[in-house]
This record gives C-alpha cells, sequence and structure tokens, in this order.
C-alpha cells in the first residue's frame, strides 16, 4: 500500500500593528483562524498557521516617539503581547513572523527585485494624500470633510499631504489580470458581497501605487537605493511568503503555497484581494486561493476605540467569564462576516443557557446517572429502537455538515448544526426518562445510557476546534483516549465499548453567576 501525501492547509492571520495592546478584534480573527487550523489538524491535513506582528512604517515610527521608546523597542515590547495573547487564548499557530526578523528582511527585498526585473516598479514622485493611521494613501476624491475644514480619510483617520520621490507599482496594469483571476476564481473572496465591492473597486480603474517612503526610516530599505524604505503594506504582506520560506521556491513553499486562507477583517480587504495578487503575479508566484473578510465588534453597541475607553481586552473577557467560553461565544453570536456587538448580557446568555444548559446538562445528567447505576463502566446495550437509531444518525452525521459550514467559514452555523443534536439528545433524555427505567427495565436504560455516552462522544470531538479543554475534559469523562480524538473516529464504527471503565464525573461547563449573585 503506497500512502499519498497528506493534504495541506496553511491558514494565516493578519500581522498585527505593534503600535499598541491587541484588543478583541485581533483576538477574534486569530481564534477563527485557530479553530480552523484545529479542525483541519483532527480531518487528517498537514496545517500550517501562520499569525506575528507588522513592525515597520510610520504609524509605529510616531508611536514609539509617543511613548519616548525606540520602535525596536516598542515592536519587542507589543509584539510580545501580540505572542502572550495567542498563548493565553490557547492559539495552535504553527509560526509567529516578525516582519524585523532577518528572514523576512531578506524574503521582502528578494520579492522586491523580482519586481523591478519585471518591470512593475518604476521611480517616479508621489504627492497626495496619506493617512499615517490607516498606512494607506487616498485619492482626493475618496477623502471626507473633518471638524474645522480639515479632510478625513473614509474610515475617519486623520489625513496629511505627502510629496516626496517615491517608487512605483505598476497596478494599473494589472487591471483585468486581476478581473480575470476573480472570474476564474469564484471562491477568493468571501464572503460574495465583499467580492462584488472589491470587484467594482477593480472596475472603477487602478491607479499606479507609490511603494516607498524617503521622509521616515523604519522600514526595509529598498535595495540599492536606502534612501528609501519599502511601504508598509508592500513589507508586511510578504510575511505569509516569508513564513513558508521564501525565496526559496522548494520545502515548505512548494508544500503549502498558495494559502488556503488569508483571514482578516473588512477593514484591510482592499491590500489582500487587490494589491496583494498582483504583486504576487507581477512577481511570478500564485496569489492566495481564498481571502476572508471578516465583521466589526463593537462594544455594547459602541464602536471600539481608545479616545471611549471603551476598549476589550481579552485577557480580562477571558479571566471573568473562562477561555471557552469566549471562545466560543465569540464564534456562535454573530454569523461569521457580520458586525457584531459585545455585551455582558449577551455573554452570560449564551453561557449559561447553551454551555451551562444545553450542552453541560446533558453531559451531567447522562454521565452522572451512568456513574450511579451502571458502575461507572460504559452500559451494556440491547436492540437499538428507532429513537436510539435517530439519535446515533444525528450524532454520526454531524461531521460531514459542521466540514462543510467549516469549509464555507461559517463557524455560526457548524456551532448551530451541533447545537440541534445537544438539543435532541437532551429531548431524548426526556422521552426515554432512563432514571424511571432503573426500576421497571435496566437492560433498557443501559441501551439509553449507551446511546447518550456515545452521542456525548461524537459532539465532543466536533466541539474540539472550539472548546478544545472542555471537550477534552468530556472526552476523559467518556474514556477515550488521545489517539482516538481526530475526525476518524468519528461515527458508528468507532463507538464506545461496553464495560469500559469511566472516571467519576464531574460538571464541565459552570453557569455564570453575577457579582450580586443573579445569573
Ligand atoms: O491592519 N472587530 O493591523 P491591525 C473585528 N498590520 N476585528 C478587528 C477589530 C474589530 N473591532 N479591530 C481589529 C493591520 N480587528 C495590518 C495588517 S496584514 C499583512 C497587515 C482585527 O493591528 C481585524 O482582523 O490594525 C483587522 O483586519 C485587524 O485586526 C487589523 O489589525
Amino acid at each position: 500500500m503506497t500512502m499519498s501525501a497528506a493534504k495541506t492547509f496553511y491558514v494565516t492571520t493578519p500581522i498585527y500593528y505593534v503600535n499598541d495592546k491587541p484588543h478583541i478584534g485581533h483576538a477574534y480573527t486569530t481564534l477563527a483562524c485557530d479553530v480552523l487550523a484545529r479542525f483541519k489538524r483532527l480531518d487528517g491535513y498537514d496545517v500550517k498557521f501562520l499569525t506575528g506582528t507588522d513592525e515597520h512604517g510610520q504609524k509605529v515610527e510616531k508611536s514609539a516617539e509617543t511613548f519616548g521608546m525606540t520602535p525596536q523597542a516598542l515592536a519587542d515590547m507589543n509584539s510580545a503581547n501580540f505572542r502572550d495573547l495567542a498563548v493565553r487564548m490557547n492559539t495552535s499557530n504553527d509560526d509567529f513572523i516578525r516582519t524585523t526578523e532577518p528572514r523576512h528582511v531578506a524574503a521582502v527585498q528578494a520579492l522586491w527585485t523580482k519586481l523591478v526585473e519585471a518591470g512593475d516598479i518604476y521611480l517616479g514622485h508621489y504627492e497626495g494624500w496619506y493617512s499615517v493611521r490607516d498606512e494607506a494613501f487616498y485619492g482626493e476624491d475618496e477623502l471626507k470633510s473633518g471638524p474645522n475644514g480639515t479632510k478625513l480619510a473614509p474610515t475617519g483617520a486623520p489625513v496629511e499631504w505627502v510629496k516626496e520621490p517615491s517608487y512605483f507599482f505598476r497596478l494599473s496594469a494589472w487591471q483585468d489580470r486581476l478581473l480575470a483571476f476573480y472570474d476564474a476564481n469564484p471562491d477568493c473572496i468571501a464572503p460574495q458581497s465583499r467580492r462584488n465591492e472589491v470587484i467594482s473597486f477593480v472596475k472603477g480603474g487602478l491607479q499606479d501605487l507609490s511603494v516607498s517612503r524617503t521622509s521616515f526610516k523604519w522600514g526595509v530599505p529598498v535595495p540599492g537605493d536606502d534612501a528609501h524604505v519599502m511601504y508598509v503594506w508592500l513589507d508586511a504582506l510578504t510575511n505569509y511568503i516569508t513564513a513558508a520560506g521564501y525565496p526559496d521556491l522548494g520545502g515548505e513553499y512548494a508544500k503549502y503555497w498558495p494559502a488556503d486562507l488569508h483571514m482578516v477583517g473588512k477593514d484591510i480587504l482592499r491590500f489582500h484581494a487587490v494589491y496583494w495578487p498582483a504583486f504576487l503575479m507581477a512577481a511570478d508566484l500564485q496569489p492566495p486561493k481564498r481571502v476572508f473578510a471578516h465583521g466589526w465588534w463593537t462594544n455594547e453597541g459602541q464602536k471600539i476605540s481608545k479616545s471611549l475607553g471603551n476598549v476589550i481586552d481579552p485577557i480580562q473577557l477571558i479571566e471573568r467569564y473562562g477561555l471557552d467560553q469566549v471562545r466560543y461565544f465569540l464564534l456562535r453570536e454573530v454569523p461569521f462576516g457580520n458586525d457584531g456587538d459585545f455585551s455582558h448580557r449577551a455573554m452570560v446568555t449564551r453561557m449559561n443557557s447553551e454551555l451551562a444548559n444545553d450542552y453541560g446538562n446533558l453531559a451531567q445528567r447522562a454521565l452522572s446517572m451512568i456513574g450511579k447505576n451502571c458502575g461507572n463502566t460504559v452500559p451494556q446495550h440491547g436492540e437499538l429502537s428507532e429513537d436510539d437509531r435517530e439519535m446515533l444518525d444525528a450524532a454520526h452525521g454531524l461531521l460531514a455538515k459542521v466540514r462543510d459550514a467549516m469549509d464555507r467559514q461559517m463557524f455560526h452555523e457548524a456551532l448551530e448544526t451541533i447545537w440541534v443534536v445537544i438539543r435532541a439528545a437532551n429531548g431524548y433524555v426526556d422521552r426515554q426518562a432512563p432514571w424511571a427505567l432503573r426500576k421497571t427495565d435496566p437492560a433498557r436504560m443501559g441501551t439509553v445510557l449507551w446511546v447518550l455516552a456515545e452521542t456525548i462522544r461524537n459532539l465532543a470531538l466536533m466541539t474540539q476546534p472550539f472548546m478544545p479543554d472542555a471537550s477534552a475534559r468530556l472526552l476523559d469523562l467518556v474514556a477515550v483516549p488521545e489517539e482516538r480524538r481526530n475526525f476518524t473516529f468519528c461515527g458508528s464504527h468507532h463507538a464506545l465499548k461496553p464495560g469500559t471503565a469511566l472516571p467519576v464525573p464531574q460538571g464541565v461547563f459552570p453557569r455564570f453567576v453575577d457579582e450580586e449573585g443573579a445569573a
């Protein structure tokens, strides 16, 4: 028998600016990627999951000045904060890239040289609007008016007039090839509404892009012209190939590139879906297979901003509600792709009704009955009734449905699919009333409890990517060994063996009780 090479899956988060500390938005994007990476690993893929920090540019340089630090010191400090957050969130990234690393500087300079050789970079003069906060150039027609006759970027960020020598990337020459690329790859930008926005932007005509700056120093020097540092977005986007070993086109690059998915917020879709594929195609490299732009979080209905003082610290959330609870909430609360609002009330409702009541109680009821009545072993089962079979079919059929939702990054749908089965299992317990069977028909009670334990096994396998710790505890409670927790063990062929010893059951999803004692 020959082994075929494992299917690969390369997923990336944006690399985050180190001008400030991480907040809930950063945690959200990284979490979504983590859940996908975990899902794909359990589903048999060889996964590469990349996150990291974007450390160059004027925004970081200015921020460092305000803090009275060197840009490198600020980058070191905040990059470490992002790295710590990834650890606190139980993120399973395989690499963490920093754009100040030598491997990255070498990769960006190699890409630049390729673009020059291809004739896609030329020296000129930039004169126009720039927003340091967005690290983006804007046309006059895109600006809106701010207070006291000032001009603002469409994002509301301040803009300044920039006039300096600059290298340009011939983006205008790529319009037709980009449109042809979108056309040939219907899934390359998601959701559909965002895809339409990108296509109409490109159809509106593209201007050449300024890709170097001379008015500050904190960046990767342009090869052969030290007066220029590269535009931070050309620098930053390249991280995705740096981490795959570029400019070496063998090894990891050959294995993982093009990336299967760049996950980004809607604010930075244009950079990923227009500039990045154009840079790559110009360098004769393949564009990413898919870019997904998710929505924006607000806090209790308000835009999250430093000036409003309502920035949500993900570490505080985890400390208050629990890690797996926060992981669950963020991906369940909002249809992925839409904007969402964080509120204490919504968080507590999901935590208590869906985790503690639906999932937690199901496990607690079934496992404590097994503990008491079956001597802490997986019960024997007799012939299965139609209700039993329906219950098991629903549990065993989960993988195919959840996989389909995950392949579209519809996390909320994947969770709802799992919860349909959890609710069905609670209905099954109520109907079968195993506590009553204990006296009248103990054999039948054993069958019902076995069906429930087997259902819980399958549910816990499926919730692993979302809630790794809680799911591991559930799998411990039904005595599933470590090596039988990947998705090849979903389904009836690997059902729980009667007679297997089980540990003493314990609650896995506590209820949230307010400081005042109200739940
Ligand atoms: O843009 N809701 O970095 P950044 C949801 N360095 N997601 C949010 C969010 C919110 N309120 N706020 C931020 C950059 N995000 C560049 C990226 S990639 C080559 C370079 C998330 O630190 C969302 O993913 O400003 C958004 O795209 C990203 O953080 C922006 O992070």
